[in-house]
């Protein structure tokens, strides 16, 4: 069932990539005060909240945690988002990494898939803790803005929101993840944001290839429409 298009008043917060339990404990810090401070109408998860390692399709080595361990940690980490967001709503988005345990079902069981087995909001009690769960490649539409994990990562930032433009053709803002990437791009009518992600450089368990321009960062859709990049600047040893 696709999400209709929501409204709210005031800022919204968007959290990139965070890939439980790779996920940087310094930027998670970083990311809770700025929210803490900004107060924001709402809050959204843009995908691969877990980063789910031992249900991906690939071949795995050893690594120091289980899958259940990885989901109570992820589960642990919203709570901390929700407390600082009391009431305000919180929008989950399904990220590719997310989608792993269900991607298994759809090919092997897809009975169980069909019935939500496999899915972050099951294993994570997601509508019972008071989040908004959004599946789909579609992502959601949030004050007239197109807000979605990302299907496209490209080399180099922007090249990712301007791959969704482009292709995609809804003629609206596209805010995304995904790419890890922090980029706001401008064309004639509509502009396009990569909210960076929350991720250590090294991921124990990292199954993917490390590009030098990930960037750590929030993406903020002002009350007045207007896109803001909030980076976290590294200091570099
Ligand atoms: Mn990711």
């Amino acid at each position: 069932m696709p999400v209709e298009p929501q409204r709210v008043k005031g800022d919204v917060v968007f959290v990139p990539d965070v890939h439980v339990p790779g996920e940087d404990p310094d930027a998670i810090e970083w990311a809770l005060k700025e929210i803490q401070a900004r107060r924001p109408a709402a809050l959204v998860f843009l995908g691969d909240l877990v980063d789910a390692y031992h249900v991906s399709g690939f071949d795995h080595f050893p690594v120091g945690w289980t899958f259940g361990e990885e989901l109570a940690k992820a589960g642990r980490l919203l709570q901390r988002f929700k407390a600082a967001m009391g009431t305000r709503p919180i929008w989950v988005l399904e990220g590719n990494h997310d989608f792993r345990p269900a991607k298994q079902l759809v090919r092997r069981v897809p009975g169980l898939a069909e019935i939500g087995v496999g899915s972050l909001r099951s294993l994570l009690k997601l509508n019972e803790m008071g989040f908004r769960w959004v599946a789909g490649e579609r992502g959601f539409e949030l004050n007239g803005v197109r807000v979605l994990h990302g299907v496209y990562a490209r080399k180099w930032s922007g090249n990712s929101v301007r791959a969704h433009l482009e292709k995609l053709r809804w003629r609206q803002p596209v805010v995304m993840g995904h790419c890890h990437r922090l980029a706001l791009v401008h064309d004639r009518t509509v502009w396009g944001m990569e909210c960076g992600w929350l991720g250590l450089r090294d991921h124990p368990a990292m199954d993917y290839e490390w590009e030098d321009d990930w960037a750590q960062g929030l993406g903020i859709l002002q009350a007045d429409g207007q896109p803001q990049i909030l980076r976290r600047e590294l200091v570099m040893s």
